[in-house]
């Protein structure tokens, strides 16, 4: 015969199960997407939710590399797809050309790497854009949403 003891006994159980199922692993949330976005203050923010950081602005005609970083500020419905490009070839390269993020790696910052090209010419520093095209992606809040492009100073290497 079931006593109120047993009755509670097992439900105690099924809440212990519930709660360590609900606290074991924290995945992407697609329902995260319905709950309204905190609003995150960073002056690197774009509208439209992509997060830039550069961590050295500059390159030079020697090598030297500068390095920025890219992710979403919110989670992705689906993949998303920016393309990298120089503003000034005669100036830098860049590498990768292009960036996705998905709704596993959305918030994990992406490198880019910026090399300075040489030239035989006393031109000085020169500033040059690095173009981070419009977005790619069937979730209607990323695509075609235009991420700020940034500036890099590339430095001479000329002497008089
Ligand atoms: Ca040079
Ligand atoms: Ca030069």
């Amino acid at each position: 015969m079931k006593t109120i003891t047993d009755f509670l006994k097992k439900n105690i159980i099924l809440v212990l199960i519930l709660t360590i199922l609900g606290c074991g692993v924290e995945f992407p949330n697609p329902s995260k997407k319905n709950s309204p976005d905190p609003a995150p203050y960073s002056p690197t923010t774009d509208s439209g939710g992509f997060v830039t950081r550069i961590i050295n602005g500059y390159t030079s005609e020697s090598g030297a590399t500068a390095r920025f970083t890219v992710k979403l500020n919110k989670y992705p419905s689906a993949e998303v797809t920016i393309a990298i490009s120089s503003g000034d070839i005669t100036e830098g390269s860049v590498s990768p050309l292009d960036m996705t993020f998905t709704p596993f790696n959305w918030d994990i910052e992406q490198e880019v790497t910026v090399t300075g090209v040489d030239d035989d010419i006393l031109d000085g520093d020169i500033q040059y854009s690095v173009i981070i095209g419009p977005a790619v992606s069937i979730d209607p809040e990323f695509d075609g949403v235009d991420p700020n492009d940034l500036w890099i100073t590339n430095l001479d290497n000329e002497t008089q």
